[in-house]
């Protein structure tokens, strides 16, 4: 932790990264970090190699400074909530920190701080704001909040304890809008959410005697409905509300013809585990892989079922 701080004192320009397609704990991270850095007098960039961010996530402070050309004069970088480098999208040339909570982190960058055991990548900040007695102020306690409310299903997620709910005590203490975040992360969709959601739930398949859900989304059905790949997350996570299902899989195609596995779980499965066949990641309940090369859906669905099949 000294090092890292150390580092941040003697870089000139710091980036702080989110991952591709961010979520509310990569950017509610880089969010918190960017403030702090702002008060040490720092310049500093925000960076995300996604061209449309989520607009749910537009409360969050400097969301408007977020930029996908990486800065070429910065020479330190901090990425938030990234499992690999990949996850950056772009190559880097500076000195690079990585911060997270994956369990399958890589530890890439020159300086790692991993945390496994918390909920959020914000909540990795915490500690490290609250451990070197860096004031947390409300711009910062906002993001930090956003992230763990998100990572933890809503503070409903099975990982959630007595520690979470203090520390969402401490950050509302700190000033969090805890009322804007709930608002935006838990209860805001779009128009194309909605139809994606309604198109993944008709279209939903059950295997295994219906302990495996699977959906199957082309570019052709993301384009009828004006859905961001992250709106397919409500449907995935919904089907584990089904008592039978204990795994959920959504295999979506992009425009180039990849494809983007997601798998959620609330069994003893680690999904994250069924990720690393396919070069991906992510924690025991929630993980996800991309495929570059060509392969059906159909193909591909029916690989992947093989392999939970081992498992459940
Ligand atoms: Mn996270």
């Amino acid at each position: 932790m000294q090092e890292i701080l150390k580092r941040i004192d003697e870089a000139k320009h710091i980036t702080v990264i989110a991952h591709m397609n961010p979520d509310a704990d990569s950017l509610g991270s880089a969010s918190a970090m960017y403030t702090h850095l702002l008060r040490l007098h720092k310049k500093v960039s925000f960076f995300c190699a996604s061209k449309n961010i989520n607009q749910k996530l537009s409360f969050l402070p400097w969301y408007d400074k977020i930029r996908n050309s990486f800065p070429t004069s910065s020479d330190l970088a901090i990425s938030f909530d990234c499992a690999s480098s990949d996850r950056i999208g772009t190559d880097l040339t500076c000195d690079l920190i990585n911060i997270d909570h994956h369990k399958s982190n890589t530890n890439y960058g020159s300086l790692s701080l991993v945390d496994s055991n918390c909920i959020s990548t914000t909540e990795v900040l915490y500690n490290l704001f609250t451990k070197n007695e860096i004031q947390i102020n409300k711009k910062m306690a906002t993001a930090l909040y956003a992230g763990l409310l998100e990572d933890s299903g809503g503070l409903l997620g099975d990982e959630v304890d007595g520690t979470t709910f203090a520390l969402v005590g401490k950050l509302i203490e700190a000033g969090a809008d805890y009322k804007t975040c709930n608002q935006f992360i838990m209860k805001y969709l779009t128009l194309g959410a909605l139809r994606i959601k309604g198109f993944m739930q008709t279209n939903m398949q059950l295997f295994s005697e219906a302990r495996v859900a699977v959906f199957c989304v082309s570019d052709d059905n993301m384009k009828k409905s004006g859905a961001i790949g992250e709106d397919c997350e409500y449907a995935l996570e919904e089907a584990l509300y089904l008592p039978t299902v204990e795994v959920a899989l959504l295999l979506r195609q992009n425009s180039d013809f990849s494809i983007k596995g997601s798998l959620r779980s609330k069994s003893s499965l680690d999904v994250s585990a069924i990720a690393s066949n396919f070069g991906g990641g992510g924690h025991h309940n929630r993980a996800g892989f991309n495929i570059k090369n060509s392969t059906t859906l159909e193909s591909l669905k029916v690989e992947i079922l093989k392999l939970i099949n081992k498992e459940i």
